[in-house]
């Protein structure tokens, strides 16, 4: 069920909270070099599904492309300068992910955003993305920025406690969004992916994290 009550609605845009907004097709004027970049990130480290510290292998598959890359296993979850399946560094940002990322936190209010990490994320129909909050980085002052590409997704917006109540935020192609301030460290998560074919994409839902990790 969507809240249309929480949202402070202006054009394309919608605020979910004092930091954080979704930009309604944001990224769609930058859908040909995201995907044609992304291809190339994929050939040098290809998804994988990584093993939480529980012992539980995460339903996502994901890669990374920057300077560091957001990992997990038996040990824990970090981020590393190397991909741990070659041994090699990650791709680098490709910039028209910079530049997209820029762009986006900048409309949200955050002037002068350089991610150092962009987490992709590949969900299939079924996969599903547990609440948790996002506090491996160094820095809580800095937004994250969310691309999404492919398949439509319900996004879950928590509070600042597990057991605090979810909104149901619907994620379509080329939606960004950018949690910062207040809202850096609400929990979220996403709903089981349906399967809803999208003509770029098929039965694939990517989304793009950038982050400043280190
Ligand atoms: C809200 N990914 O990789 S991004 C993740 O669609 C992750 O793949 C989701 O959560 C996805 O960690 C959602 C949106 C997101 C990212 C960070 C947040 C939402 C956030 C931090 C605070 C609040
Ligand atoms: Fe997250």
């Amino acid at each position: 069920m969507q809240t249309p009550d929480l949202f402070d609605t202006a054009g394309d845009r919608h605020r979910l909270g004092p930091g954080a907004v979704v930009l309604r097709g944001f990224a769609l004027p930058f859908v040909d070099e995201l995907l044609s970049a992304l291809a190339g990130i994929e050939a040098a480290a290809p998804f994988r599904h990584m093993v939480t510290p529980g012992g539980f292998t995460m339903s996502v598959a994901l890669t990374n492309c920057g300077v560091l890359g957001w990992t997990t296993d038996r040990r824990g979850y970090r981020y590393s300068a190397t991909d741990p399946d070659s041994g090699q560094p990650w791709p680098a940002m490709p910039a028209a992910f910079a530049r997209l990322a820029s762009e986006a936190a900048l409309a949200a209010g955050f002037a002068g955003f350089e991610p150092d990490a962009c987490l992709v994320n590949r969900y299939q129909p079924g996969v599903r993305l547990s609440l948790h909050q996002d506090k491996d980085e160094r820095d809580y002052d800095a937004p994250i920025v969310s691309v999404s590409l492919g398949m439509p997704a319900t996004f879950l917006f928590g509070g600042l406690a597990r057991t605090d109540p979810t909104a149901k935020v619907p994620l379509a192609h080329g939606d960004v969004v950018v949690w910062g301030g207040a809202d850096r460290l609400r929990y979220h998560g996403v709903a089981p992916l349906k399967d809803t074919p999208h003509p770029l994409l098929g039965s694939r839902r990517i989304n793009l994290t950038f982050r400043k990790a280190g």
